[in-house]
């Protein structure tokens, strides 16, 4: 494909797109295996909001600068006391409004992994739709190691999807995992030789490019709405909103408003 570079003042991450649709958001500090600052996670959360408006994309690549990591984490040597420390001294835990963020926007999101998804970048690729690992990936947690956890998604949406046992397992032994032991345990997608990890992600968006943009979207709300509560229902119950907005019945509902005049709903039918 050919891609696009997009917004150029980011420091921290690339933003490109192609003309078939597809958005690609790179972490770009291969020099600390794409550790993560608070304003890495700010432009992070610039990039996906950007590709979550842009009517023009369907899909969206989240993956690390270079072959040697998708992501290690929080950058430890800016942890101060109670969080990560900006350029002004304020100590976040933003990667969470980010996982947040990437779980509920309503375009499927591949994380795209070659090298190391440790830590908080291994709870981040977890929050991703579709995981597709280059034969080098290597996954794991380290946070009893390392001071630190994470108790919500990072522990419960891995059980979810690889099951308590072996979620347990990573979290407890802080060991690590290669591509093989992670497709066996459901934690990725597929596994490709790593000369392939683009193009085989970009077959993967192309596929999915082709479907039903209203299908995908209501389908992954609906896989939230179960286990995010009132949160998941609200989610899902938006595109109901949104899909009645779109008819006659709804808009008879407005422009008897608009109209200051008593609405007429009886053309519309009760169907069963
Ligand atoms: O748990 C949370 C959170 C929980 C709740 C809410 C928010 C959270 C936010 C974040 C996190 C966390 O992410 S905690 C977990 C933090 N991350 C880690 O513990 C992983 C640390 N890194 C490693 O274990 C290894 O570097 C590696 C397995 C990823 C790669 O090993 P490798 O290939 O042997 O390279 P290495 O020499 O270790 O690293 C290359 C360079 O990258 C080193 O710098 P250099 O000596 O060249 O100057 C290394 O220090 C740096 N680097 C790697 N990871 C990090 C890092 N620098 C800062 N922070 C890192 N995370």
């Amino acid at each position: 494909p050919v891609w696009q570079l997009v917004n150029k003042d980011y420091t921290d991450i690339l933003y490109h797109h192609t003309a078939e649709g597809i958005a690609k958001i790179t972490i770009n500090r291969p020099e600390v295996r794409n550790a993560f600052r608070p304003q890495t996670v700010r432009e992070l959360i610039d990039a996906f909001h950007h590709a979550h408006l842009d009517p023009e994309i369907g899909v969206i690549i989240f993956t690390g600068a270079g072959e040697l990591a998708f992501c290690a984490g929080g950058d430890q040597r800016i942890r101060g006391e109670a969080g990560y420390r900006d350029e002004s001294g304020i100590e976040h835990l933003n990667v969470l409004e980010l996982q947040r963020q990437i779980r509920t926007l309503p375009k499927p999101v591949i994380a795209m992994v070659a090298g190391y998804a440790i830590g908080g970048g291994h709870v981040l690729h977890l929050l991703c739709d579709l995981t597709i690992a280059a034969d080098n990936a290597r996954f794991g947690q380290t946070g009893p190691k390392v001071g630190s956890f994470d108790a919500g998604f990072g522990a419960g949406l891995m059980a979810r999807t690889i099951g308590l046992k072996k979620a347990k397992e990573i979290w407890f032994l802080c060991r690590q995992y290669d591509a093989a032991e992670a497709l066996a345990m459901g934690l990725v997608n597929t596994v490709v030789p790593l000369t392939e990890l683009e193009s085989e992600t970009v077959n993967w968006c192309r596929h999915m490019l082709r479907h039903s943009p209203t299908a995908l979207r209501v389908l992954k709300a609906a896989f939230n709405a179960d286990t995010d509560g009132l949160a998941g229902i609200q989610e899902l119950a938006g595109n109901a909103t949104a899909l009645f907005y779109t008819t006659a019945e709804a808009q008879e509902g407005r422009n008897a408003f608009l109209e200051r005049r008593t609405p007429d709903f009886n053309r519309f039918k009760r169907r069963p």
